[in-house]
């Protein structure tokens, strides 16, 4: 199986991480997102979104969206499980993976595509107002999650899953590039980040 991705980019890391931990060997293709090869008609015919990641099947059908494939490589190699066992877990899983992505990851985004790095691009006229608000919903953000994780030792409860994979993936990239370190005083969300990026998939792929 091929994997579309980039190196440094957040969504195909997820994904590189999931799979280490399945003990799942991908085959990686650089697609360059500086030079826009993501919305080249190749790319565009496997995932119309013209997004990455991009997985690639022996047989040539694709799937784009992180969870999309995450999932698929879960139905693969269940074990470790990393969805949540089916039941309460899963749900519980899948609420705090959903929370972690539609109000934490979506305005790093924000206050990414408003930032400099893509204003340097020339790509999008930025909105300084839309960058700053998101800037403040995601450091109120990890303040929420400061307070959760002095109650449980992992995003969705006692054990890994694919809510920390999204989540160091996403807080990585904020500190890393859009100027989104979370403060030194939640010492909770540090210390769950310490512990998630000593597991062996998380050193096989830093941010
Ligand atoms: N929801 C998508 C997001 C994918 C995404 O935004 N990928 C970024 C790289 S991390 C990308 O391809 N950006 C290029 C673009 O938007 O043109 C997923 O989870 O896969």
């Amino acid at each position: 199986m091929i994997l579309y991705d980039f190196p440094g980019a957040p969504n195909p890391r997820r994904v590189l991480i999931f799979a280490a931990e399945k003990g799942i060997d991908l085959q990686r293709v650089t697609v360059d997102l500086g030079k826009r090869e993501q919305r080249s008609d190749a790319m565009l015919a496997k995932n119309p979104s013209g997004k990455i990641p991009v997985l690639e099947l022996d047989d040539g059908r694709c799937i784009g969206e992180s969870v999309a494939i995450c999932r698929y490589l879960e139905h693969l190699v269940p074990e470790p499980n990393l969805f949540g066992a089916p039941g309460f877990e899963a749900a519980e899983v899948e609420m705090h993976h959903r929370h972690i992505e539609l109000e934490l990851f979506s305005q790093v985004g924000t206050a990414w595509v408003n930032g400099p790095i893509v204003a340097s691009m020339g790509l999008i006229e930025p909105i300084e107002a839309a960058r700053a608000r998101a800037h403040d919903l995601v450091l109120a953000y990890y303040r929420r999650l400061d307070k959760a994780l002095a109650t449980r030792p992992y995003m969705a409860g006692k054990r890994f899953t694919i809510a920390d994979i999204t989540a160091l993936c996403c807080i990585d990239f904020a500190a890393k590039l859009v100027n989104l370190k979370p403060a030194a005083e939640l010492t909770s969300l540090w210390q769950w980040h310490a512990r998630v990026s000593e597991r062996p998939s998380v050193v096989a792929y830093p941010a």
